[in-house]
């Protein structure tokens, strides 16, 4: 017999409800990267969460999107294998919108995985209203009879995160960790770099040239006699002319680009950094299953 619990949670809800913000809040690091772009999450990264009365594993998904390339598929195919397999679902929806279409659909679906418990979370409650967020829990709480908890909380503030914490942990099974408690996730290092320039990489652009930005790292390596890492990627674009945004007017964008993954890698391999950013065009990747294969798709 065991005295702790441990189990899987994942979040679910429309792109920009919050998702992997609150994965990284309640993880209490950044494991997963953020941003106001659609399908800004593309793997299921898994986020640890240790408590005195057990561990939460977090698995932060794409979400189901309605695929348009064959990377989208393949996300949903990953997000409908994360379902089936955790112990709890959490719907999310933020205090800031109405439920609409979108919410009610996903909440629906929810049915199709019954092995999971099911909560609602009212999220970005310090951007709402005390009114908002009361007429959010209403509309939320008549979304599924089988709501095992409805919490209104704020992953920016940090508000209601431990009542979270506690109310997932009391619905896993009895069990013990599953992960070493000092780790925060079982993502590589390498793998954790490449999200960080993507994230940068995002910033400032547009329209489809999220969609296309895929990046790799070719080697990450301590720089003898110096307190320097080496660390060598690849931004991958589909087009020449998503080459040209990317790379700016002499560079300039591509320099902002590097300058802000730096600020984020440095903290994580614990030195200065010198990084390598080469841009490539890889033709409709994302369309293209050799290449989806090689991205680690
Ligand atoms: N004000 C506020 N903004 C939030 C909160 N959580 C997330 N956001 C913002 O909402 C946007 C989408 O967040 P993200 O976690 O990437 O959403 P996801 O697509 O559901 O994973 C980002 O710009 C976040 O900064 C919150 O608790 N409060
Ligand atoms: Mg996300």
């Amino acid at each position: 017999m065991s005295d702790t619990r441990s189990g899987f949670v994942t979040f679910v809800g429309r792109p920009n409800v919050g998702k992997s913000t609150l994965t990284n809040a309640l993880v209490g690091e950044k494991v997963a990267i953020t941003s106001d772009k659609p399908q800004t999450t593309r793997r299921a990264i898994r986020g640890i969460v240790n408590r005195p009365g057990g561990q939460l594993v977090v698995v932060d998904t794409p979400g189901i999107h309605r695929p348009r390339t064959l990377l989208g598929q393949r996300l949903n195919d990953l997000v409908e294998q994360v379902l089936g397999d955790v112990d709890v679902i959490a719907f999310c929806a933020p205090a800031t919108e109405k439920v609409g279409p979108g919410d009610r659909r996903i909440a629906e679906s929810l049915s199709g995985y019954p092995r999971a418990k099911k909560v609602a979370l009212v999220t970005k409650t310090d951007a709402a209203t005390r009114d908002q967020i009361a007429e959010r829990l209403v509309e939320v709480d008549s979304l599924r009879e089988d709501w095992a908890a409805v919490i209104p909380l704020s992953a920016v503030t940090n508000d209601q995160l431990d009542v979270l914490s506690d109310e997932l942990l009391a619905l896993m099974p009895e069990g013990p960790a599953l992960y070493d408690a000092d780790i925060t996730t079982d993502e590589t290092l390498e793998d954790r770099i490449a999200e960080i320039i993507r994230e940068a990489a995002l910033h400032g652009v547009r329209d489809e040239l999220p969609h296309s930005i895929a990046v790799t790292i070719d080697d990450v390596a301590p720089r003898e006699g110096s307190d320097l890492t080496d660390v060598w990627a690849n931004i991958i674009v589909e087009r020449d002319s998503q080459k040209a945004i990317i790379i700016g007017r002499k560079g300039s964008r591509l320099a902002d680009v590097g300058a802000r993954a730096r600020a984020g890698i440095e903290p994580l391999v614990g030195t200065r950094v010198y990084l390598s950013l080469h841009v490539r065009v890889a033709k409709e990747w994302q369309r293209d299953a050799k290449q989806l294969g090689r991205l680690g798709f």
